[in-house]
């Protein structure tokens, strides 16, 4: 089964930097598609259930932005 999860992002400041987030959210594995949205700062990621919070985050951190306060 699919389930969702938003996530709030810190540090982007442009259209590249939604689409840099985007990408490294689609590369983790069980992500079925992910969009970031600049202006609420807020990635809504739809991905199979199994997938926790952290290879998420680490995704965003990877890409060189931050996790904001869980929400
Ligand atoms: Mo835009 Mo984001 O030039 O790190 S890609 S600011």
């Amino acid at each position: 089964p699919l389930t969702t999860t938003d996530l709030l992002i810190e540090g982007m400041t442009c259209a590249s930097c939604v689409r840099r987030v985007e990408k490294a959210l689609n590369a983790v594995p069980g992500v079925i598609e992910a969009q970031v949205n600049l202006a609420t700062e807020r990635a809504t990621i739809l991905h199979q259930e199994g997938v926790s919070d952290a290879p998420l985050a680490a995704a965003i951190e990877k890409a060189g932005y931050k996790r904001g306060a869980p929400m």
